[in-house]
């Protein structure tokens, strides 16, 4: 699929998810204030994601961690998704999981550092990658074959003062990554819902794209 092709088909799919994905009232959640979308589906049909992991296997607002803000696709797995940032990003964090294509997946994902306060790298991001296990991949029409990512920062983790958030940064971080490395992507392209402006909780709702040969 040409560049321009998958803009039009990214346009279209912007009106379609309206009508594929159900938007649940937000609560006074326990610990975020989200508008949750389940099931983001791509135009074209295909296997849909819940377009936030959660800290537990529980589809709540309570346990919302944090929102999808990458979608890799083209020729898409997990472990390619992965692998050309081993170098910069070679430590794991704790487990999360992901509701992809009906059925759940966990990541540890992969992150800068420790996070054992590391005081002279304050900075620390961290992008959990998920898929089916079975496959390590989606499919879609049009995306081809995807797997999506949420994004965040720790900072200053396992120091005191230590928070966690800021999704976008993070999003931008991994994008450099991969743009340095001559992958083709589209920025903040792919409207998704879950966009949130709350202190250290940043995003805003629109995932980039990255095509994985
Ligand atoms: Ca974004």
């Amino acid at each position: 699929m040409n560049r321009l092709a998958h803009r039009i088909v990214t346009c279209l799919g912007m009106a379609v998810v309206l009508v594929t994905a159900g938007l649940l009232s937000a609560t006074p959640a326990q610990a975020r204030d989200v508008n949750l979308w389940f099931n983001h589906q791509f135009y074209g049909g295909g296997d849909a994601f819940d377009t936030y992991d959660y800290s537990q296997k529980t589809r709540s607002e309570d346990y919302v961690d944090w929102p999808v803000s990458l979608i890799f696709f083209n020729n898409a797995t997990v472990p390619k998704v992965k692998a050309p940032l081993s170098s910069v990003m070679p430590h794991t964090g704790s487990l999360k999981y992901a509701w992809v294509r009906g059925s759940w997946d966990q990541d540890r994902g992969i992150k800068q550092y420790p996070g054992q306060c590391e005081e002279w790298a304050p900075v620390n991001y961290h992008m959990r990658v998920y898929a089916p296990s079975n496959t390590d991949r989606m499919y879609n029409t049009y995306y081809g074959y995807f797997v999506v990512a949420t994004t965040h920062m720790d900072y200053r983790e396992g120091c005191s003062g230590q928070w966690f958030g800021e999704s976008e940064a993070a999003e931008d971080f991994v994008l450099r990554e991969f743009v340095n490395r001559g992958y083709h992507y589209w920025s903040d392209w792919t409207y998704l819902g879950n966009a949130e402006n709350n202190g250290h909780l940043q995003s805003n709702g629109r995932a980039s794209e990255v095509s994985i040969p």
